[in-house]
């Protein structure tokens, strides 16, 4: 009898659990805190601009001076950040400015899934 109860609260449970974290995909994007603080797995996107520092050879990563982003309580700074694929590297020149994609990847990690020369004059 007790095995029969556990699977019962097993699934009990995935089924309360299920749909809540499907849900949770909205909403959360104001809190966060570069990530420290936040535990939660879904794949936040955020826009931002910069300027492209230097590019890496073989395409992995871009050096951003990047502006706030707000949506990640990020303030303005030079980093280094991956490309999501080397092609995005193509076209890009250093000094230029550019708009691009973060997706997050991890708990404080971001790549960026597109870029593109800045529209701003
Ligand atoms: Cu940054």
């Amino acid at each position: 009898m007790k095995h029969i109860v556990l699977q019962m609260a097993v699934v009990a449970s995935f089924l309360i659990t299920g749909p809540a974290l499907a849900n949770s995909d909205h909403g959360h994007g104001k809190h966060a805190n570069h990530g420290a603080t936040d535990t939660h797995q879904e794949m936040r996107t955020a826009e931002g601009v910069g300027t492209v520092q230097s590019i890496a050879e073989d395409g992995s990563s871009v050096v951003l001076a990047h502006e706030p982003i707000a949506e990640l309580r990020w303030p303005a700074m030079t980093m280094q950040i991956a490309l999501a694929d080397p092609v995005l590297a193509d076209g890009l020149e250093v000094d230029s400015e550019v708009s691009f994609v973060l997706r997050q990847i991890g708990a404080t990690d971001y790549e960026i899934s597109a870029i593109a020369p800045a529209n701003t004059p």
